[in-house]
């Protein structure tokens, strides 16, 4: 998978470089290339905002960088090939597992990170007549630019190409995979720590009694904490809930 980034500040893209993400960089799973969005800059001052046309507070991220960068970036590839722009934005879609999981299908990803108040929507309505687009945000708060969540998005999607995990068995039983409950409580040695005991049903070797006690702890916690999966759980059933009881 090649993946491009461009923003005004690249060194926040540094982590890139570390841990598993830098694997597979080594290995050659993964092809990054972080640009500073000023090199498309003409004026002195490598002017890359101005402000809101209709007025408002703060500045909007002028369209011709963003135009020039896309437009070379893009001709960087093979002939006929277009990346997937993926652009951070707190008023995007929800970024959810089923996102990560269709962007990391897509052998190339650019990203293109926006500060101040956004990058002028031409940007974004311009480049969908040239590539598939898709505005997404990381959760409802709000950053100071689109780095961060370009960071959370690529950890996301690498973690899911082919060859990039340990132990792929590890992807299917967690928070937000296909059962839309949380994940388990889990628990490792010793047996006994601060006074607090690991749950005795782990110990019994009763492969069924565990995934059932399992089941009931994850759908205990979705209940408290997210009851909103609930409706996505395809395996809720009576006799489930009869478990958490
Ligand atoms: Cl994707 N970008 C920014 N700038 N803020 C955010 C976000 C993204 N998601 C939530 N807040």
């Amino acid at each position: 998978m090649r993946l491009d980034v461009v923003s005004i500040f690249p060194g926040y893209l540094a982590p890139l470089d570390l841990s598993l993400v830098g694997k597979a960089r080594a290995s050659g799973l993964l092809d990054v290339r972080v640009h500073d969005l000023r090199r498309w800059t003409h004026d002195r001052h490598h002017t890359v905002d101005d402000t809101p046309y209709g007025g408002g507070a703060g500045m909007v991220m002028k369209p011709e960088p963003w135009g020039e960068a896309l437009d070379e970036i893009t001709a960087s590839g093979e002939p006929d090939t277009a990346p997937v722009l993926v652009v951070p934005t707190p008023s995007g879609e929800p970024l959810t597992q089923r996102v990560a999981a269709e962007l990391s299908a897509e052998p190339w990803l650019l990203f293109a990170c926006g500060r101040y108040e956004g990058i002028d929507q031409r940007v974004m309505d311009h480049a969908r007549t040239r590539m598939r687009v898709r505005e997404v945000s990381i959760g409802d708060y709000v950053l100071n630019g689109g780095e961060v969540a370009a960071l959370v998005v690529t950890e996301a999607v690498v973690r899911l190409l082919p060859g990039f995990m340990g132990n792929p068995a590890s992807l299917t039983e967690e928070s937000h995979g296909d059962e839309g409950l949380l994940e388990y409580p889990v628990y490792t040695k010793p047996p006994s720590w601060r006074g607090l005991d690991v749950p005795e049903v782990l110990f019994s070797g009763n492969h069924a009694r565990i995934a059932a006690w399992r089941r009931a702890r994850a759908l205990e916690r979705t209940v408290e904490r997210r009851p909103d999966l609930l409706h996505r759980s395809r395996r809720l059933t009576l006799d489930t809930l009869g478990e958490v009881a």
